[in-house]
């Protein structure tokens, strides 16, 4: 019996009731699937760990998490601890040490579900391959002459050769498995150095996948072409920052950022990788048992398919897809008034139909 070694870090918010209905979920998978079992770590570490300690996870914190295959998030984030803080407290530092390096985003509008667009499940099903440990999230930066006039802040993008050619080929290889379409996202006409180096370093690899169609295009632009025609995407390579709201946007499409689930990959496999519903902590909406729970059981179908177990992983897919087709237990994201709980159960009862 392969056992799988999961960390699970609920997190903020509703980070804890999402990854609650994940957790049943993926027990589920395990008794309908058989061959494999979970060894959970549970650690209790977010901002309420932050208000007792100063730290958003212990100081071995990484080392602890360095002993698993895969780490289960929720979110991150709650007032009272600046959100930059939270951040770089916990889901940054876990992406940069264990070089999770592709952040992997499916748009994909499931069956029942209306979308603001008028566009079908058919026309909404892409992928967005975004960079995710350096660009614009780099950490570089600083401030200087603070509570004067003359105050500065500077934030340096950094794009390295290394880190920018090996999204690109990922992204190519990904293409090549689908429908051997590829659009860059860019901007190189406003930021020209890092944006110009992006784009050379997407021709220079282009040359490798020279099957695979491609595009380059302003990021605003392709913002717009999200919206006007979806169905000619199939999957868009893009920095850490475009691809952060490129991929929020597409989670708008999708009907709501509740459902859209987020891979960080590390694809050597030498450290843990880590998924995530794309969401934060909805402090707003926390403690009310209405979150929507299924990007976290996306993310936890993307977890089970990335550890090797494709069918589960496709189980939980499609009974997840079968609830919002029915679309009778729906929460109020989506029109629906079924609470977090009563979802997750409706996806385990359609996992044993
Ligand atoms: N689900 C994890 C979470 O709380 N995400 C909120 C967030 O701000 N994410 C930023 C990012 O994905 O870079």
């Amino acid at each position: 019996m392969r056992k799988y070694k999961i960390a699970v870090i609920p997190g903020d918010g509703i980070g804890v009731d999402v990854i609650n209905e994940g957790l049943k979920i993926l027990e589920t998978a395990k008794e309908l699937h058989g061959g494999f079992d979970f060894e959970y770590t549970h650690l209790p570490w977010g901002c309420e760990y932050y208000k007792k300690t100063g730290r958003m996870m212990p100081e071995d914190g990484l080392r602890i998490l360095k002993d698993h295959e895969a780490i289960y998030l929720g979110a991150v984030g709650f007032p009272g601890v600046p959100d930059h803080v939270s951040l770089w407290g916990l889901l940054l530092p876990i992406r940069k040490e264990f070089d999770e390096y592709i952040n992997l985003r499916p748009i994909k509008l499931l069956k029942g579900i209306q979308g603001p667009l008028r566009k079908g499940p058919e026309d909404i099903d892409f992928v967005v391959v975004r960079e995710n440990v350096e660009g614009e999230y780099s950490g570089v930066g600083g401030l200087a002459y603070q509570g004067t006039a003359s105050e500065i802040a500077l934030q340096t993008n950094v794009f390295t050769r290394f880190g920018t050619e090996r999204v690109m080929r990922y992204a190519f290889e990904l293409a090549r498995k689908r429908k051997k379409k590829l659009i860059s996202a860019t901007k190189s006409n406003a930021l020209n150095y890092s944006m110009v180096f992006w784009d050379r370093v997407f021709n220079e690899v282009a040359k490798d996948y020279q099957d695979v169609q491609t595009q380059v295009m302003h990021v605003d632009a392709l913002s717009g072409y999200f919206i006007l025609h979806p169905e000619r995407i199939d999957v868009v390579v893009a920095s850490n920052l475009f691809g952060d709201i490129l991929t929020d946007l597409g989670s708008a499409m999708q009907g709501s950022i509740g459902i859209a689930p987020g891979a960080n990959i590390n694809p050597e496999r030498k450290y843990p990788s880590m998924f995530e519903p794309v969401h934060g902590s909805a402090p707003d909406v926390a403690g009310k048992g209405i979150a929507n729970p299924i990007g976290a059981i996306w993310a936890a179908s993307m977890m089970l398919d990335f550890l090797g177990v494709p069918e589960a992983a496709k189980l939980i897919f499609d009974a997840m897809e079968a609830v919002t087709e029915e679309g009778k237990y729906l929460t109020v994201d989506l029109g629906g008034n079924s609470t977090t709980q009563e979802v997750g159960e409706a996806i385990r009862n359609k996992m044993r139909e």
